[in-house]
């Protein structure tokens, strides 16, 4: 059996339920596979044994009063996955179903996805199985304190800096600030994604969404087109979706769709900047659900229970979970005629819609590549919060965009010197890997 494969059998049996976990250690090393031949000093190194083998795991009980001064109480975790570049960095995500193996999963890309930001940062990732949903403001903020108690033990600016995900947003973020400054009695780049006017990065919110749109740009450079007139599907409705439809709006494409957990909006004659801001207020404020958008704007149509994959668009962005395109999805779009895929979210397309994009030839920017651009900003930010200093919304978008044009440049070329060119799926794997490896190798056995 070849190396890659035993450290795909290897990993289920060690993790057994954490389906997610597999998924994303399968697709990494059956595309990578041709790296072992070039460099059998990372089998002879047990290169992969460590690399799917997370640093460390931290599992936390979390209990927080309700408003009704009921006890609760959910499960925190955060996963050190890899520091070979840099602190751990990544994500929190607050949502019900999050567990083991889906915090696993994303912090192992999240491993790949930094490396590819060219910036020094490891990767980790944690949340808890707490439902923002419903809860009030001082719900959120009794819990965030409660899950900051554990997790400031550890964390640190210069040991592991946490962000937001699905569910942690400018709000969350605030509050598990103000609990890590009162217990560490220190004022430090410990989070980033804090609001601008105490140590937050200006492009910070927009970083994920727009470089998810750079990154399409990129793409469709390679074939001499644009994004102007394109019609765009987008999925999700919370801060990736919301900035890549900023942007697709000023770039001139027409975006018709957006959704959440519970259905999806079409809007066929576009969603223009004043209904952005609607759902700005609507999803960032009123914390209501997208199926308003259509009782408020005629000639909208709203479908319960169903994804955006389904309309005709020449460029799919799909921005809110994993695997949200199956591979019927992925037949769907490619038979309507999409031409792009940029994942905002993380691996949002089943291995079978996978194939189907690359088998199609159509172009396809996978979530550690595509999505890269919030964590680059992440690490501006902390760049700034050394220097005690900010820099201005342009000299951060400049380098975002620098960053998005060299991840597809990077990946692009390791897909040609592998043989498959545009394969960025293998480009963005090989390119992301061969530098963390490099650096295993450089750092003993640790
Ligand atoms: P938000 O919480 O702001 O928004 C999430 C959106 O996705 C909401 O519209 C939500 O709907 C929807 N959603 C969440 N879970 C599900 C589900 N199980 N089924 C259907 N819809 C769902 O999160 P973000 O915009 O920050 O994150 C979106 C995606 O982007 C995630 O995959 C995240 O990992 C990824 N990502 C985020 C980055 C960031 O900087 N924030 C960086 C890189 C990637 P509802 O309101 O109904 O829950
Ligand atoms: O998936 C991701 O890259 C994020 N949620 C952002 C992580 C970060 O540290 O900004």
């Amino acid at each position: 059996m070849s190396y890659v494969r035993e450290m795909i059998e290897l990993a289920i049996r060690k993790n057994p339920a954490e389906p997610e976990f597999h998924q994303a250690v399968q697709e990494v090393l059956l595309s990578i596979e041709p790296v072992f031949d070039r460099r059998p000093e990372y089998r002879q190194k047990s290169i992969l044994e460590r690399f799917i083998e997370p640093e460390r795991v931290i599992m936390f009980r979390v209990p927080w009063f309700d408003d009704h001064g009921r006890m609760n109480v959910n499960r925190g975790f955060r996963i050190q996955f890899s520091s070979a570049l840099g602190p751990y960095k990544g994500g929190l995500r607050f949502h019900p179903t999050v567990n083991l193996g889906i915090l696993k999963f994303l912090a192992f890309e999240q491993i790949l996805k930094n490396s590819l930001t060219t910036l020094p940062i490891g990767a980790g990732k944690g949340g808890s199985d707490f439902d923002p949903k419903g809860k009030s403001d001082s719900e959120v903020m009794r819990f965030c304190q409660s899950f900051m108690t554990e997790l400031y033990r550890h964390i640190g600016p210069n040991a592991d800096v946490p962000a937001g995900d699905i569910g942690v947003g400018g709000r969350e973020i605030g509050f598990l600030f103000g609990q890590y400054k009162r217990l560490c009695r220190e004022f430090s780049g410990v989070l980033t994604g804090k609001a601008t006017n105490w140590g937050g990065s200006l492009i910070r919110p927009e970083a994920t969404g727009y470089g998810s749109v750079y990154f399409a740009q990129n793409m469709l450079t390679t074939r001499h087109e644009g994004l102007e007139g394109k019609v765009c599907t987008v999925s999700g409705s919370g801060n990736v979706s919301q900035y890549t439809v900023k942007k697709l709006i000023e770039l001139g494409a027409k975006c018709v769709s957006l959704s959440d957990s519970n259905g999806t909006i079409y809007d066929p004659s576009g969603i223009d900047a004043e209904k952005l801001a609607y759902v700005m207020e609507l999803k960032n404020i009123r914390r209501g659900r997208i199926r308003d958008y259509a009782e408020k704007y005629p000639g909208v149509e709203y479908r319960e229970g169903d994804r955006p994959w389904g309309i005709k668009c020449d460029c799919a962005f799909p921005s809110a979970t994993q695997n949200e395109i199956s591979e019927e999805d992925a037949k769907r779009l490619v038979g309507n005629g999409c031409m792009l895929v940029s994942e905002g979210a993380n691996m949002p397309t089943v291995p079978d819609g996978v194939d189907v994009f690359l088998e199609n030839k159509i172009l396809y920017g996978p979530g550690k590549a595509a999505n890269a651009g919030g964590v680059a900003v992440s690490a501006l930010e902390m760049a700034q919060n050394s220097q005690r200093l900010s820099w201005p919304s342009e000299e951060v978008d400049n380098r975002l965009r620098g960053i998005m044009r060299s991840i597809h440049q990077a990946s692009h070329a390791a897909s040609e010197e592998y043989g498959d060119p545009g394969n960025l799926v293998m480009g963005a794997n090989i390119a992301g890997f061969v530098k963390v490896a490099d650096a295993m190798l450089d750092q003993g056995l640790v």
